[in-house]
């Protein structure tokens, strides 16, 4: 054995060990509180028939590239809501639109929603998403509850670290993962330190045109970002990122990216460089607006942190900023204030790639350290002045004083969670209600389902000085992040607005028809209860026949504007679903390759004549 294998050996061992000592700890707690006053936890999830939750739960669905919405407290599901991944439940990604906003991929790994914020609160307009998987980032409209823009972001290795909004949701911000050659190009993995690039993506929103755009990139150190925030207040000029491997490991990172004792959050001044972008200074790197920490002194800078931390979050006051680090079991408390003092003294150690190293001393102002409790991920929020920390290695969530680090409660979790989310816990008021753990194991807490067990969420009540665990659920993977938003701030539309001019949009019965365009038909088409509606000149209007080989297009209008009157559209053996909620228009586009006869059905069930709502697809032979 190497040395090093033999130090890889030992670490995993002792994890294990500690992994196994936690867990039945925790059983022995569990069963303790299986003694308590039951009867007092259920009432609190209780929601009676006829009443709602008060928070809406939305939490990321991880490689599942869909969001997950539940109720608070009862943490019921209440949808699905598809971002990244096809869904034939809704025809996401079926129909035209859909498909174009996937851009061709067929999944993508959500980490981080961001509900867009005004004064930093949120205002539940709309949600931020990230794709590590492949490069994207999204917005889901939250008064449809459906996914209205995905962008792709040149440059980037994952952006895991996002998303995540400026106060005023001036920037959706996305710092990345893993670095590699800027604008595609290939480079050796020798060549690490001179060629690969870390790279943060400041993109804006349009809320009128519901799209993205990308206003600029930072290139950074080929360090990888994890999630990161934004300032608020005092700090709203500013967001802060946490990296890890300063050591440039290129292979077995367990090991080789964890040698420095010292990894570094970068501090960010987002307005001087608005002002840099719009005068100009930047250099154009395969279609972005890239600027670089040599040529702009004084809007970057770095701090030291405890090695291999995980995430930063900003205090509700945003006077301060908390590391937690996976590796050094503690968290850090940074100041603000002290921080701008030493930049305007130009109190630096080093510099690193053009940005400005502040001393690790001089901008600390504590580090909370509870005994045995190992493994700090992520910090949540109360109004009360406490900081929520998750310990996935010692599996608890632990309660401190953000003013005086006085550790005021411990609850462990089950198991292993990765972050919290508590009640409007990241804006600037926090409602200090609930907090869900969401775990990354779930061990036999559940019905079996075989070798792969669910992940699970905890809720927490967090109203009393001591946290009270009420319930753990299931949860499909996987939940990284999620926030919680009071139910007065989600204003949800109940049909789509009737307009006559959208395009391909058809409301009376007798417009509807077929349209040939060399080999191109467009139907232009009603679904309403309970049939459709494709040629009213026909003396079958709900049959379409089209040659072999034709590129056919349905553009279909839902004219029952009656809430949840929706209506699906299939085809029998052309593997092709799409949907049209009230009042929406929608296409669905393909080329009927297959000669026969094919029968249309509505999937939806939508009235007492669902099963009547049919028509046939005739594809007549070449
Ligand atoms: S990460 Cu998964 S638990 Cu992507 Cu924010 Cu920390
Ligand atoms: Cu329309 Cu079922």
């Amino acid at each position: 054995m190497t040395t090093k294998r033999i130090i890889s050996a030992v670490l995993g061992i002792v994890a294990g060990l500690l992994v196994a000592v936690v867990f039945f700890a925790d059983f022995n707690q569990a069963s303790e509180n299986a003694s308590g006053d039951l009867k007092s936890k259920a009432e609190k999830v209780y929601v009676p028939y006829g009443e709602l939750d008060e928070y809406y739960m939305m939490s990321s669905g991880g490689h599942s590239g869909q969001l997950f919405v539940y109720g608070i407290p009862s943490m019921r599901k209440i949808r699905t809501v598809p971002i990244f991944t096809p869904d034939p439940a809704t025809g996401y990604g079926y129909s035209k639109e859909t498909k174009e906003m996937l851009g061709g991929f067929t999944w993508g790994d959500f980490h981080h929603p961001a509900i867009s914020e005004t004064a930093g609160d949120y205002d539940g307009e709309f949600l931020f998403a990230n794709d590590v998987g492949n490069n994207r980032v999204a917005a889901v409209d939250l008064s449809t509850f459906t996914t209205v823009d995905i962008m792709s972001l040149p440059n980037m290795g994952g952006p895991h670290a996002g998303v995540f909004v400026t106060e005023n949701t001036e920037y959706i911000a996305l710092p990345t993962r893993f670095a590699r050659p800027l604008d595609n190009k290939y480079a050796d993995l020798d060549k690490y330190e001179e060629e690969y690039k870390g790279v943060v993506s400041m993109t804006t929103f349009d809320k009128e045109t519901k799209k993205f755009d990308l206003a600029y990139q930072i290139v950074l150190p080929p360090w990888s970002y994890d999630l990161s925030d934004a300032g608020k207040k005092m700090s709203g000029d500013w967001i802060v990122m946490t990296t890890y491997n300063s050591e440039f490991a290129t292979t077995n990172l367990e090991i080789n990216a964890s040698q420095n004792d010292r990894d570094y959050i970068v501090l960010v001044n987002w307005k001087k460089l608005e002002e840099e972008v719009a005068a100009g200074n930047y250099h154009d790197v395969n279609g972005a607006k890239m600027i670089d920490p040599r040529d702009h002194k004084g809007a970057i800078y770095a701090v030291p942190v405890a090695k291999s931390p995980h995430g930063v979050d900003v205090t509700p006051d945003g006077t301060r900023y908390i590391a937690a680090g996976k590796l050094a079991p503690m968290m850090t408390v940074f100041s603000f204030e002290k921080t701008f003092e030493a930049i305007e003294k130009e109190d630096f150690t080093d510099e690193k790639f053009g940005i400005p190293v502040l001393s690790y001393e001089s901008v600390m102002e504590r580090e909370v350290d509870p005994p045995g409790a190992l493994g700090p991920l992520h910090t949540q929020f109360d109004d009360k002045g406490n900081a929520y920390n998750t310990m996935f290695i010692s599996s608890e969530i632990v309660k401190w004083n953000i003013e005086t680090g006085e550790v005021i409660d411990r609850t462990p979790s089950y198991f292993s969670p990765g972050h919290a989310a508590a009640a409007e816990g990241d804006t600037v008021s926090p409602d200090g209600k609930w907090l869900v753990s969401l775990n990354k194991i779930s061990k036999d807490n559940f019905l079996s389902v075989g070798p792969s067990h669910p992940e699970s969420m905890d809720l927490i009540d967090i109203s009393g000085e001591k946290m009270e665990h009420i319930m753990a659920v299931p949860v499909d993977p996987e939940p990284h992040y999620a926030q919680i938003v009071h139910r007065d701030k989600i204003k949800t539309v109940t049909v789509y607005e009737k307009d006559e001019n959208r395009e391909n949009s058809v409301w009376k019965q007798e417009d509807a028809r077929v349209e040939r365009k060399g080999d191109e038909v467009h139907v232009y088409g009603i679904a309403m209860r309970s049939r459709f509606i494709f040629d009213a000149q026909s003396d079958r209007p709900d049959a379409v026949t089209v040659k072999e080989g034709d590129r056919v297009f349905f553009h279909l209008t839902n004219i029952d504007l009656d809430q949840d009157i929706t209506h699906g559209f299939g085809i029998n053996e052309y593997d092709l679903n799409f949907e049209v909620q009230p009042g929406q228009t929608s296409t669905l586009e393909f080329v009927a390759d297959k000669a026969g006869v094919y029968p249309i059905y509505c999937t939806n069930f939508c009235s007492a004549l669902h099963q009547e709502m049919s028509g046939y697809l005739l594809v007549e032979p070449k």
